[in-house]
Formats: C-alpha cells, sequence, structure tokens
C-alpha cells in the first residue's frame, strides 16, 4: 500500500463509485458529499497539488478539466455544477494527490 489514499483507489486496493475510467483519469464519489451530486477526477499519476504540476502536465490537467462537463450531465447535473481544486494545506487540501471536486444538484451547495 502507498501512503497516498488517491493512488491506493487508483492501484485497486481500497474501494471507489467509480464515475469513470481511462489508462490516465479516474473520477469516482467523494466520500463526504457536499451536494447530491460529488465526484472527484484524479490524474493516476500521482501529482501531490496544482502547485506541483509542470507544463509536462498541461494536455493530462486540460483533460481533467474537459471530462468535468460531460461526466456533470452524466451524473445528472444538466443544470450545471461546481468545482474545487483545493491546493496545499493553507488551500484546505486533505488528500495530497492532485483532484477536481465536481458537484452539484439538490439544495444550495456551500460555496466553498
Ligand atoms: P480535499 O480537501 O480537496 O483534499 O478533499 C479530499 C476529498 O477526498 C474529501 O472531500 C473526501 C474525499 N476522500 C478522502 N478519502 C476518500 C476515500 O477513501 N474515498 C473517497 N471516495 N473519497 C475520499
Amino acid at each position: 500500500m502507498s501512503d497516498c489514499i488517491f493512488c491506493n483507489i487508483v492501484a485497486g486496493q481500497l474501494p471507489c463509485g467509480k464515475v469513470y475510467e481511462d489508462d490516465e483519469v479516474l473520477a469516482f464519489h467523494d466520500i463526504h458529499p457536499f451536494a447530491r451530486v460529488h465526484f472527484l477526477i484524479i490524474p493516476k499519476a500521482h501529482i501531490a497539488t496544482l502547485a506541483d504540476a509542470g507544463p509536462e502536465h498541461e494536455r493530462l490537467l486540460g483533460k481533467m478539466l474537459l471530462l468535468a462537463p460531460r461526466l456533470a450531465k452524466e451524473q445528472g447535473l444538466a443544470d450545471g455544477f461546481k468545482t474545487l481544486i483545493n491546493t496545499g494545506r493553507g488551500g484546505g487540501q486533505e488528500v495530497f494527490h492532485i483532484h477536481i471536486h465536481v458537484f452539484g444538484g439538490g439544495d444550495p451547495v456551500r460555496k466553498t
């Protein structure tokens, strides 16, 4: 097992509610949802935070961002959704493997 929870999910060593997977990216439901629909899009490769990403990650990060509206629609968020990337301890990041939160639906969603 890795020290990184999300690397263990990628490796299939921890379960997740999978929303999407390809050779580079995994998306799964957040264990503590903010909203009716709340999932995370992560790269399979370990990048700790957005601040650790470099030019070599430009295409991968673009791909992750462009997946958000497609997966949000598939998850029933036809009206729109929120995205969030917490970066670093000061940014409220708890899991140090970069991820995009995608959430929405139901009652008004917390604005963080
Ligand atoms: P952040 O604060 O941006 O690092 O958010 C991390 C999110 O990851 C948080 O909303 C809860 C979620 N999370 C943490 N551990 C797990 C897990 O083992 N499985 C799933 N599905 N989500 C997790």
